[in-house]
């Protein structure tokens, strides 16, 4: 068999690529008669492909290089920690250093009564373990009836069956048997897209209030649990009016009702502080993580656990984990990416030098023909595409037509910019210089630009 390696002609791993590798969340036919594009090394903010283009990543890999590309630390970590125990278990009445290391640091990190961790592989499993551990709870409360789970359409909390249900993406509900039963969902508080004639603060108390009215039509007394983004990423990242989680959290408080904030995308740094349930002022009782946790340097999620739910917890045998939770070199990664966050004040920088200066500039995009919001929170940020920004249109072609058009331009101008239907996403390593924040935004101006002649010129330009 031939030597496949970064010198390998790209055409030829594309083939192989397309021969043997099953992509997620991808038409396979129609990606293997394009050819995937070949990313072979990436530093700092950028990424090389196999053609040689130096490309901007634009999205810290899937929302979580956040400390960037190329630390050679991370690798050293991981290489210590393989000669000196590369794998135990933390099953049967054992533990090792690097897990108590950074379950402890991640106690230290978390706010309030967050105290506890157990850990997962990555933020899918980490969410299968909070819909049975809040059902756990309840049922060990004397309260087996509380098992429903609420959460939000077009929320994303991962992609195996338990977390995929507990998302609210109807496209993955439409396949493979899902949502299990027991979980609800309410509408999303994108007040571009579905405010109408409110205010943002008036549609945040409408869309929190759902929660409530959700709550009293299954009856109190069998709802678990509240799971929900603080700010939803893969649904497009949408940020609530300010008027929605104080709402929520007040809904939550009455009901006794628990809060899981989903923190993969938000966590360690992305909003400007350690968690986004910081920003937004939500005080939950779990928290899941993965991600920036190890700035995805090595597979790792978990779930962080208030004081009062841990002590129900431990009074039974919680019958869950998984072979890698508390995987010992995934969690030296961990530990030495959180040292890095620290020692070079990352999460300052993003609040206060990079964060407020990628704001302005993101922003001023608003000035373009195309561009309805462009709406920020520290690093993560999106842009609703709208052929009339003044009535908050859609277009009349199918949602994500254009926003594939606008991606497709922004891959050609080497800057790697998500489409979620017709909003376009930012969510950069947080190491993003002044100088790289003025290509990206150069860039995406460049691609808006274009996708509007092709538009024009394709007559697309339509309100629907
Ligand atoms: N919760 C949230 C909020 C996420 O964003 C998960 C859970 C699941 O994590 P794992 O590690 O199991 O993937 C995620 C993952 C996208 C995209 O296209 C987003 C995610 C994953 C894949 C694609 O934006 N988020």
């Amino acid at each position: 068999m031939t030597v496949i390696s970064t010198n390998t002609p790209t055409p030829e791993l594309q083939a192989l690529d397309a021969a043997h590798h099953m992509h997620p969340f991808t038409h396979g036919a129609g990606l293997n008669a394009k050819g995937a594009r070949v990313i072979t090394r990436a530093e700092g903010c950028w990424l090389t492909d196999s053609d040689g283009n130096r490309i901007l990543d634009g999205m810290a890999g899937l929302w979580c290089v956040n400390i960037g590309y190329g630390r050679t630390e991370l690798a050293d970590a991981a290489h210590r920690q393989m000669q000196e125990l590369p794998f135990y278990n933390t099953f049967f009445m054992t533990t090792h250093v690097p897990a108590i290391r950074l379950a402890a640091k991640l106690a230290d990190l978390a706010p309030g009564e967050l105290n506890h961790v157990f850990f997962a592989g990555s933020g899918s499993e980490a969410n299968d373990t909070n819909l049975r551990m809040v059902r756990t709870y309840w049922a060990e409360k004397g309260q087996p009836e509380r098992q429903t789970v609420i959460s939000r359409w077009n929320a994303y909390h991962g992609s195996s069956v338990g977390s995929g249900s507990l998302g609210g993406m109807k496209g993955m509900h439409a396949q493979g048997g899902m949502p299990i039963p027991g979980i609800a969902h309410i509408d999303q508080p994108d007040w571009w897209s579905e405010g109408g004639d409110m205010s943002p603060e008036e549609f945040g108390l409408s869309r929190a209030r759902l929660l409530e009215d959700k709550i009293l039509e299954l009856g109190p007394e069998t709802v678990a649990a509240f799971i929900a983004e603080p700010i939803q990423g893969a649904g497009g990242v949408i940020i609530p009016p300010d008027s929605y989680w104080p709402e929520i959290q007040r809904i939550v408080d009455k009901y006794g009702i628990l809060l899981i904030a989903d923190e993969v995308i938000c966590g360690f740094g992305r909003t400007g502080s350690w968690f986004g349930s910081q920003t937004l002022g939500i005080r939950p009782d779990i928290m899941t993580i993965a991600k920036g946790l190890s700035s995805g340097y090595q597979p790792i999620g978990g779930s962080i656990v208030s004081d009062a739910v841990a002590e129900v917890i431990a009074d039974t045998e919680f019958n869950h984990g998984y072979t890698y939770s508390g995987h010992p070199v995934a969690c030296a990664v961990a530990l030495e990416n959180l040292r890095i966050l620290e020692d070079e004040a990352i999460l300052d920088r993003v609040r206060n030098d990079t964060g407020p200066y990628l704001r302005e500039k993101f922003e001023s995009l608003t000035d373009h023909p195309l561009v309805g919001e462009a709406r920020i929170v520290g690093m993560m940020g999106s842009i609703a595409l709208t052929p009339d920004a003044a009535a908050r249109a859609p277009f009349a072609s199918e949602a994500g037509t254009v926003g594939l058009i606008c991606r497709e331009r922004c891959f050609a101008n080497n800057l790697v910019m998500r489409h979620v239907g017709d909003r376009m996403i930012i969510s950069p390593p947080l190491v993003i210089s002044h100088e790289e924040i003025d290509t990206l935004i150069a860039r995406a101006r460049l691609s808006l630009d274009e996708t509007l002649s092709k538009l024009r010129a394709e007559g697309l330009m339509q309100a629907g």
